[in-house]
């Protein structure tokens, strides 16, 4: 037996790990962290081995199937593309372009084909009706940045290997492995910051594993973090330390739309005292080096355009944008800005509900009621790539119901799950070892600059197919319907490229001059140093400067404060959501290695609010909002604040049809059964998945026992 180590790089999350994979007689016999990669040093989760386990799974499809009477049957390749388009083309040719929805997962940021062979082929199709994880998710920062630097993907990141004083809101990095930020080892660049004797302050409705490891935690009422990020900014301001620099506009518009904010009048609704936002607000201030980090948790609530705006102010008027140790615009080694557009809101709205898009995409809170709700301009065909929907938006369960109304749909996915079991043909790509990979989305996030190429570790299988050659097949399937112009020729010259040629060209013209043939050689990647200072030479603004009194936000304001201090219904709590290292979203379920041991869906409560209703640790309890109702095992806890529950999303498996032999039997429901697809932010359309409303009460009546982990 031979063994031989490659080199690649884990992309389950944003961390991008470098990793060290033995290989021997074409199996996986060991995967560990790349103390050669000048961004992560080494570290890994455990999530990382379980890359094996997604490579062996014999639930994994390699070849197209369709579904018919009799089951599942395999398709050639072509085939396949040719009955897909069809399909899709007949349904667009008698009810419009709209009549096609798309939705868009999370692993496609993930991958390089589906970076850069997924956009052309989605264009071709015109429709619409464009949805995405995003706003279920960044939206509001890529919103902000939008509006205050002139891209939206032009994200300041927590210079957190040189900073000395860090505020995260509503994120976990110790579970999450951190986001908008890659920044792998993050518990070991939080232990770096407190170690050079910087401060790190968490504000979270829950004591986390990151609030754990923090110098001070707050808990906070879910979905007030506007009211707490809108006094700092008046303290700030009313203290006499905003200083921003000489290309920033509006403070004054500014200090006037924050008059009212008191600490004192935050404190009211967020539950952190006066006291401590003017103390925060002064050592934020004054340290020499400071970073606003936010995540998830203010994203995915009701004022997260709010939030992130504010958290992006905060940086800006302390002057800590751009500055060493403060938050910075990472140069990555292929410039991705100038792929993407620098964005726009609102250049039309869903039919039903009239929310906007963003960046050309609706926000997919209101998927379902586009599907089910009929007349002009209704989806009737779904294309799914990389995306569990049914698990994953609000009101999810109304989603299932909608996919299975569908005159037509295609997945490009891995696995029959709680949603490619709609489909009418499932297309699946290969697994991560078979690919190629050079990351376009997360170093443009890096806490770091650095850039690497990973050669496929394995080779594919015969009659397996790239995600890139599946979008290829299908753009030039739909290509082909299309009458001759110079527009599609370019189009079918820019689908037949390789992922290697477009990144190589990416390289060559980037900030670097690199190439991949350079990279190759380099082993871990190579090190271009820590971010530098870029503004304003890189904003992308009409004059180079930055305008903070922006007039969406401003105008949101008063909305912000006459929700906040509505009157609420006394027995409510609010839920929240949370994630766990060995987890990941709703899809690594099916590693058995990954699920063992206790159990992680249940319900966290605080003890005081268990008593209050009469519930005991351990029982059955009804979760129930104004969109649904689950059940589901509660866990007392004190680290969750008084009021506030907590439930992880991506469970709720064990659905018919759904060929998940572990997953299926992993307990738990979905949190996604409970969230409120009717909640969304006002201004950017992002689902409110956190701080929903929820009663909870004894299960009414015994439901049969959930399935065990095996
Ligand atoms: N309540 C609640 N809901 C949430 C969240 C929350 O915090 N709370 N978080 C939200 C967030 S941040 C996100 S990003 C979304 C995620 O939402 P989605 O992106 O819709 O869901 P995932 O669970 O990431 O599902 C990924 C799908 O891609 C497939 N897949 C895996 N690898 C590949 C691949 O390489 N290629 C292809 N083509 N398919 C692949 C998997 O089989 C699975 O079907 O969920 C959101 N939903
Ligand atoms: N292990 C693992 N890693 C992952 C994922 C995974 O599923 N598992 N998913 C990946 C994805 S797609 C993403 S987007 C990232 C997300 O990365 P993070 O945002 O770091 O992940 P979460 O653990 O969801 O952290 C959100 C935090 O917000 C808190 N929160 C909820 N509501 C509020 C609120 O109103 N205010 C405040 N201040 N806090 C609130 C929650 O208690 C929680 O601690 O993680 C990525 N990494
Ligand atoms: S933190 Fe874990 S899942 Fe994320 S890239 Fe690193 S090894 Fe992979
Ligand atoms: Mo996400």
């Amino acid at each position: 037996m031979t063994a031989t180590v490659r080199r690649t790089s884990c992309n389950l999350c944003e961390a991008i790990c470098g990793v060290l994979v033995t290989v021997a007689d074409g199996r996986v016999t060991d995967i560990r962290g790349d103390a050669s990669d000048p961004l992560s040093r080494g570290h890994i989760c455990p999530k990382a081995v379980a890359l094996k386990d997604l490579q062996e799974d014999p639930d994994r499809l390699t070849r197209p199937v369709r579904r018919t009477a009799d089951g599942w049957l395999e398709l050639e390749w072509d085939e396949a593309y040719e009955y897909v388009v069809e399909r899709l083309t007949a349904i667009q040719r008698e009810h419009g372009k709209n009549a096609v929805g798309v939705y868009l997962g999370n692993p496609n940021v993930h991958s390089l084909g589906a970076m850069t062979h997924l956009p052309p082929t989605v264009k071709l199709l015109r429709t619409r009706n464009r949805f995405s994880a995003t706003s279920v998710d960044q939206l509001p920062h890529m919103l902000a940045c939008h509006l205050l630097y002139g891209h939206q993907l032009m994200v300041p990141v927590a210079d957190i290997d040189r900073t000395g004083y860090l505020l995260v809101l509503g994120a976990n990095p110790l579970a999450s492995n951190g986001s908008m930020m890659t920044a792998p080892g993050f518990g070991r660049r939080l232990k770096e910051v407190r170690a050079r004797g910087g401060k790190v302050v968490v504000v979270d409705p829950r004591r986390t594993e990151t609030a754990a490891v923090a110098d001070e935690h707050h808990f906070v009422r879910p979905g007030t973090d506007a009211a707490f990020l809108l006094a700092l900014i008046h303290q700030v301001i009313a203290d006499g330390d905003a200083r921003p620099a000489r290309y920033v506009d509006g403070l004054e518009a500014v200090a006037e739309a924050v008059r009212d904010w008191t600490p004192e009048l935050a404190a009211e609704v967020t539950g952190i005292d006066a006291e401590t936002v003017r103390r925060i607000a002064a050592e934020f201030a004054q340290a020499e080096r400071a970073a606003c980090y936010g995540r998830v948790g203010v994203s995915t609530q009701q004022f997260g355009a709010v939030c992130h705006w504010a958290i992006q102010v905060l940086n800006i008027i302390t002057g800590n944008l751009d500055r060493p140790g403060g938050v910075m615009i990472p140069r990555p080694a292929v410039d991705t800005l100038r792929g993407i557009g620098k964005g726009h809101l609102g250049s039309w709205r869903s039919r039903v509900r009239g929310l906007p898009e963003f960046g050309g995409e609706l926000p997919a809170a209101a998927l379902a009621e586009e599907i089910l709700t009929p007349g002009e301009g209704q989806i009737r065909a779904m294309v799914t790539v990389a995306g569990n929907p049914v698990l994953s938006l609000p009101t999810g369960g109304r989603l299932d119901e909608a996919l299975g109304s569908l005159e037509f749909m295609v997945a490009v996915d891995p696995y029959i799950n709680e949603t490619t079991r709609h489909a009418d043909v499932i297309l699946p790509p290969t697994p991560p070892l078979e690919r190629d990979h050079y990351d376009l989305a997360f170093h443009q996030l890096a806490v770091r600059n650095t850039a690497r190429w990973n050669d496929a570790v394995l080779p594919r299988p015969a009659g397996s197919r790239h995600d890139w050659e599946i979008f290829r097949g299908l753009g030039l399937a739909l290509l082909r319907r299309t009458p001759r112009s110079r527009r599609k020729l370019i189009a079918t010259a820019r689908l037949r490229l390789h992922p290697r040629r477009i990144v190589d060209a990416g390289l060559r013209v980037g900030p670097y001059r690199l190439s991949v043939a350079q990279l190759r050689k380099s082993a871990g990647g190579i090190d271009l140093g820590p971010l530098q200072p870029a503004l304003p030479q890189a904003l992308r603004t009409p004059e180079r400067r930055i305008d903070l009194a922006q007039p969406l936000i401003l105008a949101d304001l008063p909305g912000v404060r006459a929700t906040l201090f509505a009157p609420s219904n006394g027995d409510e709590l609010l839920l929240i959501g949370r994630r766990h290292l060995r987890s990941n979203n709703s899809w690594m379920h099916n590693s058995a290695r990954l699920v063992k041991g206790k159990p992680r869906h249940q319900l966290l409560m605080n003890p005081a609010d268990l008593d209050r209703r009469e519930l005991s640790d351990g029982q059955l309890v009804e979760v129930t909002s104004a969109a649904g109702s689950v059940v589901v095992e509660v866990a007392a806890s004190n680290d969750m604040m008084p009021g506030v529950v907590s439930l992880p999303h991506g469970f709720g498996h064990g659905r018919p049809g759904a060929r998940l032999s572990v997953a299926n039997g992993v307990a738990g429901p979905s949190a996604n059964d409970v969230t409120d697809a009717g909640r969304t932010d006002p201004v950017a359309g992002t689902a409110a998945l956190n701080g929903v409303p929820v009663t909870v009460s004894s299960a009414p009546d015994p439901v049969p026992a959930a399935p065990s982990s095996p």
